[in-house]
């Protein structure tokens, strides 16, 4: 039973504090924890759900970090390998559905291809294209940028704001605790790193997503910690525009196990709008909800569903069941069904069209 106190202090708008947050996580009032959680919702954006008509595109998969956790990276020579062009990129974008606005670009880190591949991709994606946000490279990727192009983590923002990029994903973050994130991914750059990252490109004028893999080898504790530190970073930056919560997928892995329970990603979700009271945006990415479960996060304090997202590579690699995109209308009938009012958005949560 969460207690009253718990439930006023939530409904009054006051921040709750660490201990708090691992009561909530600990508590199976699911559906008070829900109801809370949607009333914080409702605070920030009314009746509205949010959208975007996006495709993925992954550049390659071929990774020198190998997380443990990841069963889409693979070594160089390995079978299943790939590596795009720029031009191979820009005819996926020619074969994309009419509308699309955003375009998520995420990818390994490759052994030998240099900086300048990154910014011609991206010269010429916003050449063809001037009217598609380019939302593109996680922390992890930026840092190696840095690392490879021997410029400082500011100048490789600055550069790759200067050849298109508008906004940066939230992938990478995992889990922050240092522990388990030692066991899950022991070549990945650091909580303090992937949190200087987004600092800095916060500072450089670019917003970016935060993100937070569960369901693995971490605790209620480590979810708490996690979530304090992005709270902390947002108090001083303002940077981040939404925070996704991933369900970790077990398939092809290294570490293996379970998926997390459908109750389990409903509670991650609520306790996340909950404690994250300085982000606008939480969203339930129905790729790895599926789209059913992603529309009863609806009611437990998302209030954003991606997209209709088309070519995800990642989780599916690792087992997802969903499909591989949704059309637009699919998107606007899991929406409406939530009793929920569909936006169709772009990348910086601007409204294009409210489905009314
Ligand atoms: O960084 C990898 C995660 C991330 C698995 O910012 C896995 O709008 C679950 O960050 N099970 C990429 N997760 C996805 C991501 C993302 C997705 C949608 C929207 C946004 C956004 C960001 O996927 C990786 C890693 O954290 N991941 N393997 C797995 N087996
Ligand atoms: Fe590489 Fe990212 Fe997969 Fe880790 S999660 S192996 S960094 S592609």
């Amino acid at each position: 039973m969460i207690e009253t106190a718990l439930k006023q202090k939530i409904l009054a708008a006051e921040r709750v504090s660490s201990e708090e947050a691992e009561v909530l996580f600990n508590d199976d009032d699911i559906h008070t924890l829900g109801e809370l959680a949607a009333a914080v919702a409702e605070r920030k954006n009314g009746r509205r759900a949010y959208f975007v008509l996006n495709r993925h595109v992954n550049p390659t998969n071929i990774c020198i970090n190998r997380c443990r956790f990841c069963a889409f990276s693979r070594s160089k020579g390995e079978e299943g390998a790939f590596e795009l062009s720029v031009d191979e990129i820009l005819e996926k974008m020619e074969d994309s559905p009419e509308g699309i606005r955003e375009v998520h670009i995420v990818g390994g880190l490759h052994p030998d291809r240099p900086f300048e591949y990154y910014l011609r991709l991206l010269q010429a994606l916003k050449g063809r294209f001037p009217g598609i946000h380019i939302k593109a490279f996680t922390a992890v990727e930026v840092d190696y940028l840095s690392r490879i192009s021997g410029l400082g983590l500011s100048e490789t923002l600055l550069s790759l704001k200067e050849s298109g990029l508008d906004a940066m994903p939230g992938g990478g973050a995992e889990i922050f605790a240092e522990g388990v994130r030692r066991r899950l991914c022991p070549e990945k750059i650091s909580a303090q790193r992937w949190l200087e990252v987004h600092r800095t490109a916060h500072l450089c004028g670019i917003r970016t997503n935060a993100t937070m893999l569960y369901g693995h080898l971490e605790s209620y504790a480590d979810r708490v910690e996690h979530l304090l530190r992005l709270r902390e970073l947002q108090d001083e930056t303002g940077g981040f525009q939404a925070f996704i919560p991933l369900s970790y997928h077990p398939r092809n892995t290294d570490i293996g196990g379970l998926y997390p329970s459908g109750l389990d990603d409903l509670k991650t979700i609520a306790v996340s709008r909950i404690v994250l009271d300085n982000f606008d945006h939480i969203k339930a990415y129905w790729i790895m909800l599926g789209e059913k479960l992603s529309q009863v996060a609806l009611l437990f304090g998302a209030d954003d569903v991606d997209g209709t997202v088309i070519e995800e590579r990642i989780t599916h690699a690792a087992g997802a069941m969903t499909g591989e995109g949704l059309a637009k209308d699919q998107m606007i009938h899991l929406i409406r069904r939530a009793g929920k009012t569909p936006v169709e958005r772009d990348a910086f949560y601007e409204a294009v069209k409210v489905h009314a």
